[in-house]
């Protein structure tokens, strides 16, 4: 009985469907069935979110919901750049540095294909501290893990802040949660978890456990592994991912004589662009990760003038890491 009602139900509801369709909608069933589809969403500014889709498209509604506030709604209205695919959302306030918010909005294309989405973005960091790239470890003996350091150049808060470790292909990039620095301070960011008591610092700097921890640096713990950092490699420093490039290192073993990737390549040339590295972005200008293990580390010389170049780095002696502190002077010299 129950099923035959069911059934009825569903007749019903199909009858009337196929009473509500008009001649225009019946030519769309025939023409253009793709629903517009979000290609990508980046923040702009404090209160700017820009969406890019697949087709140009007009907006319906939208607002801003912060999951880890329940109930608090940003306003959100809208402004599309005419024959364009992106539309500017432009928010009532910045949910905050660092802080989780999803925007929720409907649109629809030309030939009423709608769509309803709801995407996560991070609050802009109006914050950026000027960081530069230190020291790296690419070598790993537990509880050794590669590591690298950073030395904070100004004020700011790390939120966003996104490392590209060009030669991983499995896991390319590293985004800092928020933490306020200050100049002087240092950061390392530990590639894998091999030990107990480790803690992503937020407010203390001596609240981590673990091996080339240090009670003096902020201390941030990835959970990669299989040789996550490799000494052949290009690494980006952005203020915020599709952001400006702040700092860059190109290094390369000698026995390489061409970028082994695209990726390597292409990242090589987006840091000389940036000013960031050079005089070119062939390996050959890349500083040389020749000799490196765990205890002997590529640094940054202390005392030198950043010149953006290969001759700011070598390669330190044994035992010569320095993780959290400022790098050794004395170089690794091959027997
Ligand atoms: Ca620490
Ligand atoms: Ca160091």
């Amino acid at each position: 009985m129950k099923q035959s009602m069911f059934i009825a139900v569903l007749f019903i509801i199909g009858t009337l469907s196929s009473c509500l369709v008009d001649p225009e909608t019946i030519s769309v069933w025939g023409g253009d069935m793709t629903v517009p589809e979000l290609a990508s969403v980046h923040t702009l500014s404090a209160r700017e979110v820009s969406v890019e889709f697949t087709d140009t498209v007009s907006v319906s509604s939208a607002l801003v919901e912060c999951p880890d506030d329940p109930g608090r709604i940003i306003g959100t209205s809208w402004n599309a750049e005419e024959d364009s695919n992106t539309v500017i959302f432009t928010l009532s306030e910045n949910p905050g540095i660092g802080v989780s918010a999803v925007l929720n909005a409907a649109v629809r294309d030309a030939r009423g294909n709608s769509l309803s989405f709801s995407v996560l973005f991070i609050g802009y960091n109006e914050r950026v501290p000027r960081l530069l790239i230190n020291e790296i470890r690419t070598g790993y003996d537990k509880p050794k893990v590669e590591y690298m350091e950073l030395v904070v150049l100004s004020d700011g808060n790390l939120a966003g802040v996104q490392i590209e470790n060009a030669m991983n292909s499995k896991q390319c990039y590293y985004v800092f949660p928020f933490c306020e620095v200050r100049a002087g301070d240092y950061v390392l960011w530990h590639l894998r978890s091999v030990e107990e008591g480790l803690v992503t610092e937020s407010d203390r700097m001596d609240a981590s456990a673990g091996k080339d921890s240090s009670p003096f640096a902020w201390d941030f713990w990835d959970v990669q592994d299989r040789s996550p950092l490799k000494s052949t490699n290009v690494l980006l420093v952005r203020e915020r991912s599709g952001g400006p490039v702040m700092d860059a290192l190109l290094c390369a073993e000698t026995d390489k004589s061409e970028w082994p990737s695209d990726a390597l390549r292409l990242a090589a040339e987006t840091a000389v662009s940036a000013g960031v590295w050079g005089p070119t972005a062939l390996i050959t200008d890349a500083a040389c990760s020749d000799y490196m293990t765990p205890t002997r580390t590529l640094g940054r010389i202390p005392g030198r003038e950043d010149t953006n170049s290969a001759s700011d780095w070598m390669v330190c002696a044994n035992s010569g890491a320095s993780p959290g502190t400022e790098n050794s002077v004395k170089p690794y010299e091959p027997k």
